[in-house]
């Protein structure tokens, strides 16, 4: 049976839940049109997210990995285009504080996602989940977990990329409204069947 991993993060900086933690829990175990989704909550770390990913990756073997994270303050579910060789931000969880510096001496100026994008994009506005490409992934946590998971991924044919979901009603008052929880819970369940369909 084909495998997916799929990615969550804790919560971070003055957001007090990551709607991707409990949804990668719910995930975690169940199977998808013949597929098993296997989930791991990330730290919002540079120094032990993509470690931590790799390890579980290397350990489970998965087909494909999909990895999720809070967009805050955007509207829509986006699957990022593209993570750069760059990190820089406030301060991570464990108050590592980045300015600017390389992921990867050395390493490619950026790497493209290697999930159907497009395709994740149309089959959720089909199912009346807005979504759109995102054309950056910014240069926090989640754009160097992307990063460092395609490096890593290079010469394997196991495709991988990274979806921002917005904040989920369920923090209304804490945090702006944008998506209700279901709607991107659905979304992400649609994106992960086109992964599945695709390997
Ligand atoms: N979002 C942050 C890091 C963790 C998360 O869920 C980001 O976009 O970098």
């Amino acid at each position: 049976m084909n495998t997916i991993l799929v990615s969550g993060f804790e919560a971070f900086l003055t957001h007090q839940k990551n709607p991707t933690e409990a949804l990668v829990q719910k995930l975690d175990g169940t199977e998808m049109d013949g597929t098993l989704i296997k989930g791991i909550v990330l730290p919002v770390s540079f120094a032990r997210a993509a470690e931590l990913l790799i390890e579980h990756a290397t350990a489970i073997r998965p087909n494909a990995i999909v990895m999720l994270g809070l967009g805050a303050g955007r509207k829509q579910v986006t699957p990022e285009r593209i993570a750069i060789n760059v990190m820089d931000g406030p301060p991570d969880n464990e108050g590592a504080v980045m300015t600017g510096q390389p992921i990867k001496q050395d390493g490619p100026a950026a790497y493209f996602s290697t999930l159907p994008i497009r395709k994740i994009v149309n089959e959720l506005n089909r199912h009346g989940c807005p979504a759109t490409i995102s054309n950056t992934a910014g240069t926090y946590v989640c754009n160097d977990l992307m990063y460092r998971v395609l490096d890593h991924l290079q010469t394997a044919a196991v495709p991988a990329g990274f979806i921002h979901v917005p904040y989920t009603d369920d923090m209304v008052g804490v945090e702006e409204v944008s998506l209700p929880g279901d709607t991107v819970e659905k979304g992400i369940g649609q994106a992960l069947r086109v992964v599945a369909s695709t390997l």
